[in-house]
């Protein structure tokens, strides 16, 4: 009991010592943070889907308190350990330094020894603690028949322990809190930065969302989707805080006969275009909601590389792939033909009116067309570099994703939800469906096996943005299979073939069972 209670202790301590010193070198060195970076990159695609289907984006709160847990499990037990064998105990702890050390010197991001500083000196701290607290916790001699119970030397040891490691206790938590303050305190230059920023008004505006476009059927997605809504998907377990005064991109590689490196302020001067761009994950199970719709406002990107001389393949260039880089390491690879051939690829820095929120990519994205975000979304960009796809394989890629992924055909069936129980009568089903960059044509809706009936389809905006659609049921009384699919306009209608998210996207159809009553 008292070992299980000196291991937990001491690891508490150790974290937070590692947190406080992790607010003097990097957030994202400590070891918490290291640890769940390291495993997340080591996560085979199955088990990472896995995870994003079961906790959604709280996938990486879970992996957080996973570690926790089992660096607690560990703690006590090295506890207990401590009190047979104080320097065993003490040691037990070091290595787990050493893992967190490992773990954030080994993190793409990783800036230099100083990152292997805050698991140091947490695990330095908690084997001090342990060794100190398994000297109290021992019972030096049990009491003699001679000796009354209340005076035997266990009694007074019980209670300096109690004293000693609720002191501990309470001095860790006073410094773990003290570290995440400092650690929040840290991004705020960067939240400075975001707030300065007067959007400009684009050179080339968005059309309005044509008034069609936009159904009246509640529980249908909304046509644009908020930000605070936008589903977010990405490796960082500490959302990159970046200054948009210091932000730099520097394009540069293969055929890029003159290199740039431009600031915020440099993109804010050029020709701005605003676009509505639907943008969706690969790893959006059929009928999923890795989906959203944004208003961008950004630099044309062809634009950029024209003028640093990149020519794509089809006009003779000699890179095929165009590799960005984030601050945080996440290498996402494009085709050049795509980013150049006259689609709305952008360095996107505004969303819906505002500077990109932080966890969508602040200061800086990138964003083209029919694109999944894996193969074209880069958040947080610093770099672009030209090479080939031979070459080099970016971070998905090595991980069993496919090199190209085209957005697939898709359709949703947002409302009624599975398992609802509408009334016999009229039931508007509803939901949305996309093809970025082909756009949608028709979409469709059966009922059971019966025969596919064409649903409405609202208003499209552009041919990079998902559509609305749907439908008025004479739902009859029983369980009823709803299923959707669409055809997007090169002719090609959705395919029935279910296939899984890896390695380049979900194919399938959404089906939805309802009990009308
Ligand atoms: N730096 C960085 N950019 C990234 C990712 C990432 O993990 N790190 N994930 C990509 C993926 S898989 C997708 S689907 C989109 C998601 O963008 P969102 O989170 O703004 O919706 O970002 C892309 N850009
Ligand atoms: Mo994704």
């Amino acid at each position: 009991m008292a070992g299980g209670v000196s291991g937990a202790v001491a690891g508490l301590a150790a974290l937070a010592a590692a947190e406080l010193v992790s607010a003097a070198v990097r957030p994202e060195a400590g070891p918490v943070v290291a640890v769940g970076g390291a495993a997340i990159d080591r996560t085979p695609p199955a088990v990472k889907d896995w995870a994003i289907r079961e906790f959604g984006t709280a996938d990486k709160l879970v992996l957080q308190w996973g570690i926790l847990a089992v660096l607690a499990l560990f703690a006590m037990a090295l506890g207990v350990l401590a009190v047979r064998h104080r320097v065993a105990g003490a040691a037990g702890v070091l290595l787990f330094g050493v893992v967190g050390a490992w773990a954030a010197l080994g993190r793409p991001d990783s800036t230099g020894f100083g990152d292997a500083l805050p698991s140091v000196a947490g695990a330095a701290a908690g084997a001090v603690l342990l060794y100190v607290l398994a000297g109290c916790a021992v019972r030096p001699v049990p009491p003699g028949p001679d000796q009354a119970a209340e005076a035997a030397p266990g009694v007074w040891d019980r209670r300096r322990f109690v004293v000693v490691t609720s002191a501990a206790a309470a001095a860790s938590a006073g410094a773990g809190v003290l570290g995440r303050t400092l650690n929040a305190a840290r991004g705020q230059d960067a939240v400075a930065s975001r707030r300065r920023i007067r959007l400009p008004a684009p050179a080339s505006a968005a059309a309005p969302v044509p008034a069609g476009a936009r159904l009246q059927v509640p529980g249908i997605s909304a046509f644009v989707t908020p930000n605070e809504d936008f589903y977010r998907v990405d490796t960082a377990l500490v959302v990159p805080k970046v200054d948009a005064g210091t932000w730099r991109l520097t394009i540069h590689g293969k055929g890029v006969r003159r290199p740039v490196t431009v600031s915020f302020d440099d993109l804010l001067r050029r020709r701005l275009v605003e676009r509505d761009i639907t943008l969706t994950c690969v790893s959006n199970e059929v009928g999923g909601p890795y989906a959203g719709n944004a208003r961008w406002l950004g630099v044309p990107l062809a634009e950029l590389l024209a003028e640093c001389g990149v020519e794509p393949p089809a006009r003779g260039g000699p890179a095929d792939q165009l590799v960005a880089r984030s601050v945080d390491g996440m290498t996402i690879g494009t085709p050049v033909d795509d980013v150049m051939d006259g689609r709305d690829a952008l360095l996107a820095l505004g969303m819906n009116g505002e500077p990109l929120p932080f966890a969508h990519g602040f200061p800086v994205r990138m964003v083209v067309p029919g694109l999944y975000g894996y193969v074209s979304a880069c958040k947080w960009i610093e770099d672009i570099e030209l090479t080939t796809f031979d070459a080099y394989d970016p971070y998905w890629v090595r991980r069993d994703w496919a090199r190209e992924a085209p957005v697939k055909t898709q359709s949703r069936i947002d409302t009624p939800k599975p398992f609802a129980r509408p009334r016999a009568g009229t039931v508007t089903v509803a939901g949305v469906a996309w093809a970025q960059h082909r756009g949608i044509d028709k979409v469709e809706l059966r009922v059971d096996d019966g025969p596919w009936q064409r649903a409405e389809l609202a208003a499209e905006d552009t041919r990079d943005t998902w559509r609305q659609w749907s439908y008025r049921w004479r739902a009859t009384p029983g369980n009823h299979t709803l299923t959707v699919r669409a055809t997007d306009r090169t002719g090609r209608t959705q395919t029935a073939r279910r296939t899984r998210t890896v390695p380049d996207g979900a194919s399938g159809r959404h089906s939805v069972v309802v009990t009308v009553t």
